[in-house]
């Protein structure tokens, strides 16, 4: 049964009202998802992976951007699909959750491999509406569908999920609180993947992390904390992959685009002090 009445205080402090406030306005300042959704209508919040066909940067210069934007776009697809790729057995009767689910493109990946029921949540009601206007128009509403809800409290059952994941979104919340809502969400041996990004703990918080968390109103953990909080909620660890030298060269293209947001070159720098780590954990429920 549900732990709350969901719709009810989702926001709960100062601080979460300003991330909700920071989402919300991104109809009016998203200077590179709508571009790069506009390809195939999935709709990324997150980074890519991989290396980039550097024949995109030659050729004529009118289409340039164009072909970077479709690259780009392929990078983030891939990285989407490699948390998918770690979400273990799926079938189309269990239930997944994506927790901070944005415009809805990873859940609409996993229900289209899987087959699976998801529910998106996000504390944007902006978001909810995008997302669910998306899944109407692909006419799966009915398997697919996104709530304005708070993931540290999201009021589904307790041990209904197969699957969990958060696709960086960690970095807007205590992981404490976190993983004990997904571990209560999670069935024995269900699966959390999450992607992060996350400080290194030898050198502690750059200057780049900093001007990280301050562009997207976030707090960067440090990678410990991830560990830490896992191992408070029955949840271990199964693979762990560090992704930071597969995703730079996203970055490297990235910054080279007319849609450059001006974040690129802290997130180059941080990677490569070793500040910053890019990171996926695997986590079974016990
Ligand atoms: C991706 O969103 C970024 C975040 C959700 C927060 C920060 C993530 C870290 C790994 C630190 P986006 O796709 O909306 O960002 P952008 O508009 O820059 O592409
Ligand atoms: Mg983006």
């Amino acid at each position: 049964m549900s732990t709350t009445n969901p719709g009810t205080d989702v926001l709960r402090s100062a601080y979460q009202k300003s991330v909700a406030a920071y989402w919300n306005n991104n109809p009016n300042d998203d200077r590179v998802n709508l571009r790069l959704g506009d390809v195939d209508g999935l709709y990324h919040h997150h980074y890519g992976v991989g290396d980039y066909d550097p024949s995109v940067l030659e050729g004529p210069q009118d289409t340039r951007d164009e072909r970077i934007i479709t690259e780009l776009h392929r990078l983030e697809t891939a990285q989407a699909d490699l948390l998918l790729n770690h979400l273990g057995q799926i079938t189309f009767d269990d239930q997944v959750l994506d927790a901070g689910s944005g415009r809805g493109a990873v859940s609409f990946m996993a229900n289209h491999r899987f087959g699976c029921r998801v529910d998106g949540v996000t504390i944007s009601k902006y978001q909810v509406g995008f997302a669910n206007s998306q899944a109407r128009h692909r006419g799966i509403s009915d398997r697919v569908s996104f709530h304005f809800r708070n993931m540290l409290d999201t009021g589904f059952e307790t041990g209904s999920r197969r699957g969990v994941w958060t696709d960086e979104t960690t970095m807007y919340v205590d992981l404490f609180d976190l993983f004990a809502e997904f571990s209560r969400l999670l069935k024995f041996g269900g699966r959390y993947v999450c992607v992060t990004g996350c400080s290194d703990d030898l050198t502690g918080r750059s200057e780049a992390v900093r001007t990280i968390d301050e562009h997207y109103t976030c707090n960067i953990h440090p990678r410990s904390d991830y560990f830490k909080a896992l191992a408070a909620n029955n949840l271990v660890p199964i693979t762990v992959i560090d992704l930071t030298a597969l995703t730079i060269p996203y970055w490297e293209l990235r910054a080279n685009s007319s849609l450059a947001t001006g974040i690129e070159e802290p997130f180059l720098t941080a990677y490569r002090e070793g500040s910053f780590h890019y990171l996926l954990i695997a986590a079974n429920r016990i």
